[in-house]
């Protein structure tokens, strides 16, 4: 292989340095898998000259790019940074027309924008996306690859970078590996699970969740060109990769890096959690799924270490942090990682007007590896999904379907909620799963009756975001809550999204609303204003970088979340009231809790401050639905919004 000098040293050196996790790693998941050692080795081959090759094709933009992240590796997690999420088609239309939508990103301080799927999908029904037909591709309706590299390039002159789903966990039943599966070609039957019969789909069910279990029940379709059920965990025409397939894992390598050197920067992850199989468990989280993700992040390291990996495991709170790594054990895994229970808990608090599940998915979360960051959000493309909540909800409640299923209800707008979802996957309505709507429907803003009842709504969506802002990670902005864009019902008449009420929160992007939030007197306004205040400030507080260490800190009233930032720094708190009523928060008490704090029963108020440069009084109001962000002991400061 022929490489520039320079560019082989520094590529060996990072060989030297991970190679040896790889091998390991590799040979846990596939040295039995091979007749002899012939074939292994041939496999080890293969699997470096689709690296090689990577290497080779590398555009020197995203080489320098790559040196310059290796010398920074913490640059995704500073306080400065800020994703934005969207379809293109509902965004932008095109991968072009995303382009022209840039200007709108640079005014949000966006330096990382995630494009929902964009390559080629299974025509027809394809989950948004999530079906994917050919990894080489991008979805004719968008644009071509040339186009992708355009945006790429145009995004990085612009300060953001591109994050794509890289769905690894499953393909379209009209990939070319499913067609060439039915057409009974041995080699690629193997790269999916398939059983005559369902003696074994049978005993792995019994362990089994499901992820639509209204439309898409069980996680097995029978295929008849193959005679066989094959595992299909989400939709019966999304085929699960069988990653204990060698050739699988080579295939799919050598899709991501060829992906990464169009110019993506993030690959977010898809179903992380599903990617190994193992009899009597739910088959997620096993420890092999995170070795193939160790194994990816060894191959980036190598090959192109200013690409990100982004984790997507929609688990409970105790199964999250794996998936960063482990820095005592010197593991490595992906840079970033949703935190969904925290999103899910904020929910939580919204509806039953009380923090203390949100407070306990906070203290069992522990302090991030160094050059990781949680991925903090409000809203996404799918449901918010309630039982990743169980453990922390069955610590404080007797009944957790009781608790989570009136959260469910709560959104849905029955009894006398404010909220506008609806209840996602569930025919039985107490039954516990899931919850669609866009944060301000769920917020109340479509079932407000006048202005007072508008701002309300605003206020807790920006309180949902502040809480993002200030929470330890890279927050995202859900394309249309810029505006507190509410559902978008058109979805009941589209024949391949009717059965799958996610539309409702996918809207497309409304340009009589971006301009509404330009003059005041709107709700579309007040959300826009009120995020670029917060924005500015975030940007402004070093406290607020995602490693920064977090305190949980005990208040009064169980409305109140409040916790402690950077206390290398001078401290910042966030206090935000989850409740309809004001509360009162007393500043010493607060104080106390931090380790630079005065000694006990010492009046500490003149250490705080108001953005007008106000001291506070010791006791502080805080309005319903407000949040309060405050720095203490060097007096610097923002306040209550
Ligand atoms: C992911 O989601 C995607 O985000 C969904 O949009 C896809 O439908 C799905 O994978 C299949 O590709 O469990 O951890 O709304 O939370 O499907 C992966 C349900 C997942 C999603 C769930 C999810």
């Amino acid at each position: 292989m022929q490489l520039a000098p320079a560019l082989r040293t520094t590529a060996e050196l990072r060989f030297t340095q991970h190679a040896p996790t790889l091998i390991t790693r590799l040979s846990q998941l596939y040295a039995t898998r091979f007749a002899d050692d012939v074939q292994l080795k041939n496999w080890c081959l293969q699997l470096m000259q689709v690296m090689a090759d990577a290497l080779q094709a590398r555009p020197a933009g995203l080489q320098a790019l790559d040196q310059q992240r290796s010398q920074q590796p913490d640059w995704f997690t500073r306080e400065d940074r800020l994703g934005y999420c969207a379809y293109t088609d509902r965004f932008a239309g095109t991968l072009q027309g995303v382009i022209q939508r840039i200007p709108h990103l640079q005014q949000l301080g966006v330096t990382y924008l995630h494009l929902l799927p964009f390559l080629k999908a299974r025509a027809g029904e394809n989950d948004g996306g999530f079906a994917v037909s050919d990894f080489n591709q991008v979805e004719a309706t968008l644009g071509s690859m040339q186009d992708l590299e355009q945006l790429t390039q145009a995004l990085r002159e612009s300060g953001i970078s591109l994050c794509s789903d890289f769905i690894l966990n499953h393909v379209a039943d009209d990939h070319p590996w499913a067609i060439a599966a039915r057409a009974g070609d041995a080699k690629y039957r193997d790269y999916f699970y398939h059983y005559p019969d369902r003696t074994v789909p049978d005993q792995f069910e019994a362990t089994l969740g499901q992820v639509f279990p209204q439309v898409a029940p069980g996680n097995f379709s029978y295929i008849d060109a193959l005679q066989s059920w094959v595992w299909t965990t989400f939709y019966p025409y999304q085929w699960d990769l069988n990653y204990s397939n060698p050739a699988v894992f080579l295939d799919m390598t050598a899709a991501m890096l060829q992906l990464a050197n169009r110019g993506i920067e993030v690959f977010r992850l898809d179903s992380t959690a599903f990617l190994w199989k193992r009899p009597g468990t739910t088959c997620m989280n096993q420890p092999e799924a995170h070795w193939i993700l160790q194994c990816l992040r060894c191959i980036t390291e190598i090959t192109m270490p200013g690409v990100l990996l982004k984790a997507e495991a929609i688990v409970a709170t105790r199964d999250l942090p794996a998936y960063l790594g482990d820095a005592q054990r010197g593991v490595q895994e992906c840079h970033l990682a949703y935190h969904s229970s925290l999103m899910a808990a904020a929910w939580v608090a919204v509806a039953e007007q009380d923090t203390s599940l949100i407070s306990a998915v906070i203290a069992g979360t522990p302090q991030l590896p160094p050059n990781t960051s949680w991925l903090s959000y409000v809203r996404c493309h799918d449901d918010i999904g309630w039982n990743v909540l169980r453990p922390e909800a069955s610590l404080q409640a007797t009944d957790v379907e009781q608790r989570l299923s009136a959260v469910s209800q709560f959104f849905a707008g029955q009894g006398d909620s404010f909220a506008s979802g609806a209840s996602f996957q569930a025919s039985d309505p107490a039954a516990v799963h899931g919850t669609v709507g866009m944060a301000a429907a769920l917020c109340g803003l479509s079932r407000a009756t006048d202005a007072e009842q508008s701002r309300t709504a605003v206020q807790r969506q920006l309180l949902l975001y502040g809480l993002s802002f200030c929470f330890g990670g890279m927050p995202l902005i859900y394309m249309g809550d810029e505006f507190a864009q509410e559902n978008n019902e058109d979805y009941r008449s589209v024949a391949a999204h009717q059965y799958d009420a996610r539309w409702l929160h996918r809207p497309q992007w409304n340009e009589a609303l971006a301009t509404r939030s330009q003059t005041a007197g709107n709700a579309a306004h007040l959300c826009s204003s009120g995020l670029q205040r917060l924005l500015q400030w975030r940007r402004k507080l070093p406290q607020l970088q995602a490693q920064a260490a977090r305190r949980l800190l005990h208040t009064n009233s169980s409305s109140l979340l409040a916790f402690s930032r950077g206390e290398a720094h001078a401290p910042f708190v966030f206090i935000g009231n989850f409740s309809d009523q004001p509360q009162t928060v007393t500043l010493s008490v607060l104080a106390q809790q931090l380790p630079s704090a005065q000694p006990s029963g010492s009046a500490i108020s003149g250490c705080w401050k108001t953005p007008d440069g106000a001291v506070p009084p010791d006791i502080l109001l805080i309005p319903a639905w407000s949040q309060c962000w405050l720095i203490a002991s060097n007096l610097s400061a923002t306040g209550v919004n």
